[in-house]
């Protein structure tokens, strides 16, 4: 026995990565019920050694679900989310459509998690951008025994936070021009290949890009916390995995050795920072893993209580469908 569980979005790379989790995890599933558009419906998938027809969203009943994990994008969950919370179902929405709302929590299981009991009444929980989790799992310890004041973060992003056909995109591009052929240009806003992007999602009227202003309004959202914050969002040709350049100042004494001692005990950190073995965080290397990654732990010298930080994390996971399933997890405990 256990629960009706409805991933929307399943046979995406987010989707994918969800049903790996709840398998891991030994999530207790009476029944799996993929879900996605009208394009993969009809489909099949295996789940725990099973097979389950993927269905279309357009046409599902909800009824007697009872969680949902949704990653098929703001549009489907801003339609879709209040259909299966009305029939009863927790939804734990991976899409930024929810975020910033009044009534919707926006959670970290290892930051926030007394945000949950608001999801009590309204049963849709918003699961906060990839990059934006990562960042505050590794600052909340450090918060708690010192307030920060400002952070100053620029991220260098995996194209799988862009979904399957970004993957695709950068392998395409990839082969093109190892083969002297011109790249095509899809997914992106410019060639990823061999290339730096300054660009995730679209830019606002102010400068700033959505993805930029998603890291700093979710950032005071989770931490429940008055921190400035300014960010610079970067595409590089990673495929799992994002790192992220952090600069933080806190409103009292703080140093890189008792930020190392912190992290090094908090839940989900593992501290990877020796300048003299030459071992600090990879992308290469959290692909796949679940902690948050900690290393380049230093003081910034040119400002007082002021600290760097290198954070990288599996934004497929930790930053998206691990997370959910951690939210998930709580639901039902
Ligand atoms: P489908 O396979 O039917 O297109 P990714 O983030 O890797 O691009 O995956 C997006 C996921 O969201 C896929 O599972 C995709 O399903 C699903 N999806 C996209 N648009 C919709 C929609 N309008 N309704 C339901 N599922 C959708
Ligand atoms: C990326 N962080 O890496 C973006 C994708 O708000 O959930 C996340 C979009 C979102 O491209």
């Amino acid at each position: 026995d256990g629960y009706v569980v409805a991933v929307v979005g399943a046979t995406g790379a987010v989707g994918q990565t969800m049903l790996e989790i709840l398998d891991e995890r030994k999530f207790p599933i009476a029944d799996l019920i993929p879900v996605a558009s009208s394009r993969s419906a009809g489909s099949v998938i295996t789940f725990r050694g099973r097979e389950y027809t993927v269905r279309d969203l357009e046409t599902f009943d909800p009824a007697g679900v009872d969680i949902a994990l949704f990653s098929a994008g703001g549009g489907t969950s801003l339609k879709h989310a209040p259909r299966f919370a009305e029939a009863g179902c927790y939804v734990v929405d991976n899409s930024s459509a929810w975020r910033m709302h009044e009534d919707i929590c926006l959670v970290v299981p290892e930051v926030n998690p007394h945000a949950l009991e608001m999801a009590r009444v309204n049963r849709i929980i918003a699961n906060p951008n990839c990059s934006t989790i990562q960042m505050v799992a590794a600052l909340k310890p450090l918060h708690d025994v010192m307030p920060i004041r400002r952070i100053v973060v620029s991220t260098y992003q995996a194209v799988s936070g862009a979904g399957g056909r970004a993957i695709e995109e950068l392998a395409k591009q990839t082969g093109q021009l190892l083969n002297g052929q011109p790249a095509d240009v899809n997914v992106f806003p410019a060639r990823i290949a061999f290339n730096v992007i300054p660009q995730i999602d679209l830019f606002m009227d102010d400068g700033y890009t959505k993805e930029e202003r998603k890291m700093m309004d979710e950032t005071r959202k989770i931490m429940e916390a008055d921190i400035a914050v300014t960010a610079t969002t970067v595409r590089v040709p990673v495929f799992y995995g994002h790192s992220e350049s952090v600069n933080v100042t806190f409103s009292g004494p703080m140093d890189a050795a008792q930020a190392r001692d912190l992290l090094a005990q908090a839940d989900g950190i593992s501290v990877v920072d020796d300048p003299a073995g030459e071992d600090y965080p990879l992308a290469s290397e959290a692909a796949g893993t679940d902690p948050v990654w900690v290393g380049r732990i230093r003081d910034d010298f040119s400002y007082p209580n002021t600290i760097n930080l290198w954070v990288v994390a599996d934004n497929v996971r930790k930053g998206a469908a691990l997370n959910a399933v951690q939210i998930a997890e709580i639901l039902i405990s």
